[in-house]
């Protein structure tokens, strides 16, 4: 049985051996696996992370996957040889976790999900999930899409659709909270889906094929990012297409270049998604390592932003 701090501070204790506070004053270690740098939202969530672990005293160990399930397995792998305190990541894909984190409930350290979930038969491999309820953010991009649907002189709309990367969370569950709403609404229609995996340089390249083949049917653009919408916005400017208004553009992030497209009229809305999970991380962590109870789920609060009010909310934002 291998002693891990928390086992340790709390026999001491118990014990009689020492104060809390005498434990209390070695910093915290974390072992953080990132997806990669992305995002405009993933840099603002990795700056998130850092400033507070930075303000908080803990020791942040960061391993940058560049969005490979491999990187981020071995990455934890890492972390547990080092016996750090908490393992806390952000998975790249829902599934293909379980063998790892067995290894990480073995040795006895816990693991909190940050951002994104996970797919595994064991729901106690993991101590507590911080991050947005994506399917809610598909349904609001839907419902401001309807309402626009219900307004336009247009008998049908037909979308196209840049989903996340494949196999994550975010893709996955904004696509179905997106199609749960406009199901059966003969104003809306699907006319083509396609991976361009959150980046901007992918949301160009789709959106120009999109655009090749199908331009001049396109009347609106789900993009499950602002980054890929800001790469699509370039595509549908080369073509000679006015971003916003021959093409209306549904977002999700609600990241800066999202409101700087909004006030120049090339994006309609993007549906917030807060990256600043820094906080309630090191909290979290604290907590766990404290012995305290800590809820299996942690929702970020998140709103809607139309292009209407983007330009008196940029000065409020904060990623
Ligand atoms: C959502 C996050 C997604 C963002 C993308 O919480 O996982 O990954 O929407 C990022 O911008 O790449």
């Amino acid at each position: 049985m291998t002693f891990t701090r928390r086992t340790f501070i709390a026999s001491a204790i118990a014990l009689g051996l020492a104060s809390s506070s005498a434990f209390a004053a070695k910093p915290l270690v974390i072992g953080f696996s990132q997806v990669g740098a992305e995002s405009e939202w993933r840099t603002a969530n990795t700056t998130s992370i850092k400033d507070a672990a930075k303000k908080e005293g803990v020791t942040l160990k960061f391993a940058d996957a560049q969005q490979r399930q491999e990187n981020q397995v071995k990455a934890i792998r890492s972390f547990i040889a080092q016996r750090v305190d908490v393992i806390a990541f952000s998975p790249v894909v829902e599934s293909g976790w379980d063998t790892v984190l067995r290894e990480a409930k073995r040795a006895n350290i816990p693991v909190i999900l940050t951002d994104r979930d996970v797919n595994v038969s064991d729901k106690s491999l993991y101590v507590t999930l911080i991050g947005s309820d994506f399917v809610e953010e598909g349904r609001r991009a839907g419902r401001w899409l309807a309402d626009y649907a219900a307004k336009s002189p247009k008998k049908v709309l037909n979308i196209v659709e840049l989903q996340g990367t494949v196999g994550s969370a975010p893709a996955i569950d904004r696509k179905a909270g997106f199609e749960e709403v406009i199901k059966g609404n003969p104003k809306l229609k699907v006319i083509r889906t396609q991976t361009a995996d959150f980046t901007r340089a992918k949301g160009k390249e789709v959106m120009e094929a999109f655009l090749k083949a199908q331009g001049k049917d396109i009347n609106v653009l789900f993009a499950h990012n602002d980054d890929m919408a800001i790469g699509a916005i370039q595509a549908i400017e080369e073509a000679g297409l006015k971003p916003g208004k021959d093409i209306i553009i549904v977002s999700i992030d609600g990241v800066k270049g999202a409101f700087e497209a909004m006030i120049a009229g090339k994006l309609n809305v993007s549906v917030e998604c807060s990256p600043l999970l820094g906080p309630q991380l090191m909290q979290a962590a604290r907590d766990v390592v404290a012995g305290k109870p800590v809820p299996k789920r942690i929702v970020t609060e998140e709103r809607v932003f139309p292009a209407e009010v983007a330009a008196k909310e940029l000065p409020n934002r904060k990623y």
